[in-house]
């Protein structure tokens, strides 16, 4: 009896041994807060230029342009947001006002704005119909207020910054929720300036008084990203040509950085593997060559395929697109642009059609602590908030998916779980051919995602091999087209 008991008693103990539960990695700071999560899930947006420059064939107005010039003939903005929903996107920024300083909501700060204009008789307001189309179409609206303005009086002086913050009051609280205030770093220059027609500098650095400003915007709409070239939620890319660099660290240490301060292109390209800020880059990038609508430029509309190199450079770096798709002087989005966007989006859904390692085996090098919790399954069961880690003293490891026969593999879809931090530093995948592994890719960072487009090639098994990491790596995603 008493051995009985005594075998009993082991048994329990080896059961709850068993499900000990092994706790999950330990973030690697910094990680994004939840506002910069829902952020990155936004993926790809629309940025939409469209002012006085559309009708005088300009991409920087001088600020003394007349609000008559503002009279498109046929306007009609649920053309732009129904396209841009049916192109796949998810958002839509505004340029409210540009470097012009023309605005496109009856501001009661200004003369210049549509209230002078031919359009609807003064009787408009471009803003409010944009944000609500957006919404019927599902589209999150955001903003953007050019700091610089070429037509005010004051710009320049403090008086300048108050009026700025006005118009900040009058669009965020007209236009709530916004999910994004961009704030372009081109500031300052030669202007009409209520008719000085001089050059102004200003000391970015403190002139607008930043802080404030954010805290103030803040106060009204808490869950607003913030664009600059340095953040502080989301950093430029570097560049207008639509790319982040290869290596994509989300993390930067912006100390040092503000709107305009020139000459750290590479550094926001590519982010700092130890930057002590969560800063992830988005791409910005025009489907044609400028930001504004030009005739002359319709025959240079970005193809379909070019959109959708843009796209694996952008969103397959683990960076977020705004793709800006200027309205015509008709006020639509113009056909050949509606052409390119509803091709590109073709090309998405033909080639990632059918994720072949849905719900596959998988098998890794190790699990931590063992636990069903964080095996291999995790990352081909479709689930965004389960993972494969390894153990903590492990920053390699290798991810293996049994496709169950051979198929034609194109393209490899990574995605760390960020929620924990950015860790990956180099990975790279191989297929299995003869009973040897051969490298068909390769990669340094994942991030949000990571998508390698790989020369087609027939196999059954493929695997993702990690290389080198700043922690024990945590990926609970991957896909395979
Ligand atoms: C730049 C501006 O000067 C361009 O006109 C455009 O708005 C682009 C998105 O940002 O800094």
């Amino acid at each position: 009896m008493k051995k009985l008991s005594l075998i009993f008693l082991s048994i329990y103990f080896l059961l709850t041994a068993c499900q000990k539960v092994v706790s999950p990695p330990e973030p690697v700071l910094p990680v994004p807060t939840e506002r910069q999560l829902a952020w990155h899930e936004m993926e790809q947006y629309a940025f939409v230029h469209f002012t006085t420059n559309t009708f005088t064939d300009k991409e920087w107005g001088f600020g003394d342009e007349s609000p008559s010039v503002f009279n498109p003939t046929a306007m009609d903005v649920t053309q732009w947001t129904k396209t841009f929903k049916a192109a796949g996107l998810t958002g839509l920024v505004l340029t409210c006002k540009h470097h012009d300083g023309f605005c496109l909501w009856p501001s009661e700060f200004t003369e210049h704005s549509v209230k002078n204009s031919p359009y609807k008789d003064g009787k408009g307001n471009v803003v409010d119909e944009v944000e609500k189309a957006s919404r019927a179409d599902g589209l999150k609206f955001g903003v953007y207020l050019s700091p610089w303005d070429r037509n005010h009086a004051d710009y320049g002086s403090p008086p300048y910054v108050e009026y700025y913050r006005n118009q900040l009051k009058e669009l965020f609280t007209a236009h709530a929720p916004v999910f994004e205030m961009w704030f372009d770093g081109a500031n300052g220059g030669d202007g009409y300036y209520g008719g000085a027609n001089e050059k102004r500098k200003i000391d970015g650095k403190t002139y607008y008084d930043w802080p404030t400003t954010l805290e103030l915007i803040r106060g009204m709409e808490p869950n607003v990203i913030f664009f600059s070239d340095a953040g502080p939620d989301i950093r430029w890319c570097g560049n207008e040509r639509g790319f982040v660099n290869e290596t994509n660290w989300n993390t930067i240490t912006a100390d040092t950085l503000y709107a305009g301060k020139g000459g750290i292109e590479k550094l926001l390209n590519t982010g700092e593997e130890n930057g002590i800020s969560w800063i992830p880059a988005e791409v910005d990038v025009s489907i044609r060559p400028g930001w504004f609508y030009h005739e002359k430029e319709d025959s240079l509309v970005k193809t379909p395929e070019q959109l959708f190199d843009i796209y694996l450079s952008s969103v397959g770096r683990g960076s977020n697109l705004i793709l800006n798709i200027p309205p015509d002087r008709r006020g639509l989005v113009n056909e050949i642009d509606v052409a390119s966007l509803l091709g590109w989006k073709k090309l998405i859904d033909e080639r990632f059609a059918i994720n072949i390692a849905l719900n596959k085996p998988a098998k890794a090098s190790t699990v931590r602590g063992n636990s069903p919790v964080y095996e291999a399954l995790m990352v081909t069961d479709g689930n965004k908030e389960t993972y494969w880690a390894t153990n903590d003293q492990e920053q390699t490891g290798t991810l293996e998916i049994d496709l169950g026969e051979s198929k034609l593999v194109s393209y490899v879809l990574v995605q760390e779980y960020i929620k924990l931090g950015q860790r990956v530093k180099s990975f790279s995948v191989e297929i299995e051919k003869d009973g040897k592994w051969l490298e068909v890719a390769k990669g340094t960072t994942i991030g949000y995602k990571r998508i390698l487009r790989i020369d087609p090639v027939e196999a059954q098994k493929v695997r993702l091999v990690i290389s080198g990491s700043k922690a024990c790596p945590v990926i609970h995603n991957l896909e395979i087209y």
